[in-house]
């Protein structure tokens, strides 16, 4: 099983009112989202990780959602090539944080894309959505890279989410949550599936830390589902990053 230690997150920008959103969710309040993010970190931190907190970056509306920047594994990290063309730039300032980090650090490279929220770790596998952000030359790049420290990946086509962690986190313990396409996919059914209603679609994207498991306020079908498999639960409330379809995932790097 895998124990993290450390986050990193990055505070909202104000301009994180012009993010990405592929619906009409409606602009986020600034100002609460930023009482959310301090929220979300203290969530973290009860869940015993260390965090880094970066400093805004104006330039890029979605660069809170810093999980997408960064793969970060027991032995390596790699950056990776965002394929949503306002996020690309996002990439250049996260090399300086990692570098106090991780020793060994690799990037994806053009033609390939890949944004880490297609990524999901189990053990040493890493299931590899491909997506309208992650191509398959990106993701066999990533491979590549994952190969060389013993690790292995394989890809899995998306059809409707954004991220394939929009709709699955792994719990550790072979409990997957999972939602909507994933449900049946023959490439999970081997996990014990806690199935989340479409309903309740947004609270799949929670995130396990330390056997605790982070999951989206508001959502008491899919807590009850999650308490019920064993797991001490932490809600926060992200109603803002939801309106530009940021999940609790993609709020933070843990390793
Ligand atoms: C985007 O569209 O890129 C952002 N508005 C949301 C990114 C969410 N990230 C994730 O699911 N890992």
């Amino acid at each position: 099983m895998n124990k993290f230690t450390k986050a990193i997150v990055r505070t909202p920008s104000k301009s994180l009112i012009k993010g990405l959103s592929s619906a009409n969710h409606g602009i986020p309040n600034y100002e609460l989202a930023l009482k959310q993010h301090t929220e979300y970190i203290k969530a973290l931190i009860s869940c015993g990780l260390e965090v880094t907190v970066l400093p805004p970056d104006e330039n890029f509306p979605d660069s809170t959602f810093v999980e997408d920047v960064a793969l970060l594994t027991d032995n390596c990290a790699i950056i990776t090539n965002p394929g949503a063309e306002s996020r690309k730039g996002e990439i250049a300032a996260i090399d300086e944080v990692l570098s106090k980090f991780y020793r060994n650090i690799y990037r994806i490279d053009d033609p390939g894309t890949i944004e880490a929220g297609d990524i999901m770790m189990v053990g040493s596998h890493f299931y590899i959505g491909l997506s309208e952000r992650t191509n398959e030359e990106g993701a066999k790049q990533m491979i590549y890279i994952l190969e060389k420290y013993g690790k292995t990946g394989s890809l899995i086509n998306l059809e409707k989410v954004l991220h394939l962690k929009t709709g699955l986190a792994y719990l550790e313990n072979n409990n997957l949550v999972a939602c909507g396409e994933f449900l049946i996919k023959d490439e999970f059914q081997s996990f014990n599936i806690i199935e989340i209603d479409e309903s309740e679609s947004y609270a799949s994207n929670c995130i396990w830390v330390n056997n605790k498991v982070i999951i989206p306020l508001g959502y008491p079908e899919a807590k009850e589902k999650i308490v019920n498999a064993g797991y001490d639960i932490v809600e926060v409330d992200v109603s803002e990053f939801k309106k530009l379809d940021g999940g609790l995932s993609c709020l933070s790097l843990r390793f």
